[in-house]
Formats: structure tokens, sequence, C-alpha cells
């Protein structure tokens, strides 16, 4: 492909504003610019946006900023023969440090003393219930860039540490990693399942609720994935019977989240709006992969974090 210009669609916006991105990338050899809904494209263009949008497959090359991918048609851009990247590979961190965050938020109990604060209320929580996270079972369901971005702290903070992937493949920092059609064996006796996977056929309504009536009573859920994966319905059934203890929830089936839910309503909930991910070097994280891509397309090579 020839590549003449790299168009910063303003959907990426959500996450950054677009001139970081053109200025970040304006030592390129090619025209690198910010773009609106209703420009046009064509195959000598690289087009970076959140997700899809209008004229998209006139271009040459689609990045996409987020590593899921999933509200692309796939289909379309391979028969139209455009590439699409996405941007897996660096949330780890970002994520990583989110998802500690709900596990030490809902272990020393800091999200109910917060709430405590808003009314200036004195208020232990009863005796029987903080606990620490050392030596507590964590499944992590899918052990990609984020999965492995949580085991490593978990294994930091001394837990137990399982896993579940499509490949079952052995992981570091993982004692055993099932496959799954083994999903139910894996969450049994977890403290923490915690979702790292993409949104697939697959694991769409993959946590429903059989999988929630098998994790333990004082067990929490941690979706850092996408809403689908859970059955939602699902989960506000297990809430409320108390089935399970909790939930740090930072995607939803719907987003932004409904004033209607009554997810907001749990004081065992921990509500995020898709912000596991964020930071304020994002902009930096994603130059280099459009940097790398725009090398391999000068060297007529296969394009980094490919799709299609
Ligand atoms: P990766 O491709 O690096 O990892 C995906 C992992 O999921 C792999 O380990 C894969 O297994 C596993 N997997 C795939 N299908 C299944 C399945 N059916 N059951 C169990 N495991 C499965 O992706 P990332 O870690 O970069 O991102 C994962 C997803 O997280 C994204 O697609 C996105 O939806 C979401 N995300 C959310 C963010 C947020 O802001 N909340 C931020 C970034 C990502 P194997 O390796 O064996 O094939
Ligand atoms: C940007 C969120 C992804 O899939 O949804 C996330 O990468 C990105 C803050």
């Amino acid at each position: 492909m020839e590549l003449d210009r790299i168009a910063i669609h303003d959907s990426v916006d959500i996450v950054f504003p677009p001139q970081q991105l053109v200025d970040a990338l304006s030592d390129l050899p090619v025209t690198v610019e910010a773009v609106t809904d209703g420009a046009s494209f064509d195959r000598t263009d690289g087009v970076v946006a959140f997700g899809p949008g209008e004229n998209f497959l006139d271009a040459g090359w689609v990045h996409c900023i987020r590593a899921g991918y999933d509200e692309f048609d796939v289909d379309d851009y391979e028969a139209a023969g455009v590439s699409l990247t996405n941007s897996t590979g660096i949330h780890g961190t970002t994520v990583g440090e989110t998802v500690l965050g709900y596990l030490l938020a809902f272990a020393r109990r800091l999200h109910r003393y917060r709430d405590r604060q808003n009314e200036s209320a004195w208020v232990r929580e009863p005796q029987s219930v903080p606990f620490t996270l050392a030596e507590k079972r964590i499944c992590v369901i899918g052990l990609g860039t984020l999965g492995q971005g949580v085991v490593s702290r978990a294994n930091g903070l001394g837990m137990e540490v399982v896993g579940v992937r499509r490949s079952g493949r052995e992981t570091p920092g993982v004692e055993t990693v099932y496959t799954p059609d083994e999903l139910h064996a894996a969450v049994s006796d977890a403290r923490f399942v915690v979702l790292t996977t993409p949104l697939t056929d697959e694991t769409a309504g993959m946590i429903d609720a059989s999988v929630l009536k098998t994790m333990r009573e004082d067990a929490y859920l941690i979706n850092v994935a996408r809403g689908p994966v859970v059955v939602e319905n699902a989960l506000i059934d297990a809430l409320s019977s108390g089935s399970i203890a909790g939930a740090g929830l930072d995607v939803f089936e719907t987003e932004p989240l409904p004033e209607s839910s009554p997810l907001w309503d749990f004081e065992n909930v921990i509500l995020t709006p898709h912000v596991a991910a964020m930071t304020n070097a994002y902009h930096e994280d994603i130059a280099a992969l459009v940097r790398e891509n725009v090398t391999r397309i000068s060297n007529g090579d296969e394009l980094y974090n490919h799709v299609i």
C-alpha cells in the first residue's frame, strides 16, 4: 500500500484530544491531520479512530485505538480489501492497576469508607468483613495483555492465581490454566473472578446464571472486558440474592449505563464508566503503534496487530 496521509478521526476524542496524536506524529514523512465525520478517504489514507465510521472502507488502512474491535464488521473490511489493525498490547499496566484497585477496595473496604465519608460518618465495618488478598484465589479469564497485567499484580500480592484461556496454553504466574469448557471448575473456588477476554461469539453471555451460581458466596466478579460477556440480569439477580459478594464493573451491556439500572444502587458494587484503561499517556502508546505500522507499510511488511 502507498500511504500519503494519516487522518486522525475525531472519535478518538473520547480518550484523548485528536491534536495530541497529530502532534505526536508530526515528524512522520506523510501528512497527519485531524478529520471529522463526513471526511472522504482513498486507498492512500490511513485512518486512526475509536470505532467504525463513515467512508472508512474507502481508506487503505484503519487503526482502531482500542484492543476490542468488536464494533467493526471485519467481513466488510476483508471484502473491501482494507487493512484493520487494533491496539492490543498497550493496556496491561492501566487495566492491571485498575483491577488491583477493585481488589484492594473490596478486601480493605475502601469503597464503603468513601461512602461514609460522603456522610461524615465515623463507622467501622463489622470485624468479620475485612480480609487480606494474600493467599486468596483469583481466577483470571482471558490471559492476554489485560489478563497478564492482572496476573503479575496478583502474584505480587501473594495471591493464588488460576486462569482460563482459549488455548489452555501455560502462562507465567498462573498455577493452573483451564480451557473454556472447564469454566465452572475454574471459578468454583475463587474469591475473585476477573474477566479479560475479547467479546466474541464464544464469550458473549459466558458468565450466565449457572456460572454465577457456581461462584462462592464470598466471591467478587470483576468485568473489565466487555459488558455482554456477562448476562447482566443474571448478575443483578446474583447480587440481589447475595449469591455472590459483589462486583467491580467497568463495562456494561448498554453504555453509558442507564440511570434506571439497578446496578447503580448496590453498595457492594463499584462502577466505573469504562475507564479502566484511561491514562494521560494513551496517545503516546497509540503513536508508537501507528509509527510502527507506517514503517512496516513503507517496507512492504505485514502490519503489526493486524486483524485483517
Ligand atoms: P488479547 O488478545 O491480548 O487477549 C485475549 C485473551 O482472551 C487471550 O488470552 C485469549 O486466549 C483469551 N480468550 C479468547 N477467547 C476466550 C474464551 N472463549 N475463553 C477464555 N479466554 C479466551 O487481548 P487484550 O488482553 O488486549 O484485550 C482483551 C479484551 O479486553 C479486548 O478485546 C477488549 O474487549 C477488552 N478491553 C477493555 C478495556 C477497558 O477499558 N475496560 C481496555 C482494553 C481491552 P488465547 O491466548 O489462549 O487465545
Ligand atoms: C479506552 C477504552 C479497549 O478495547 O475499550 C477499550 O481497548 C479502550 C479508554
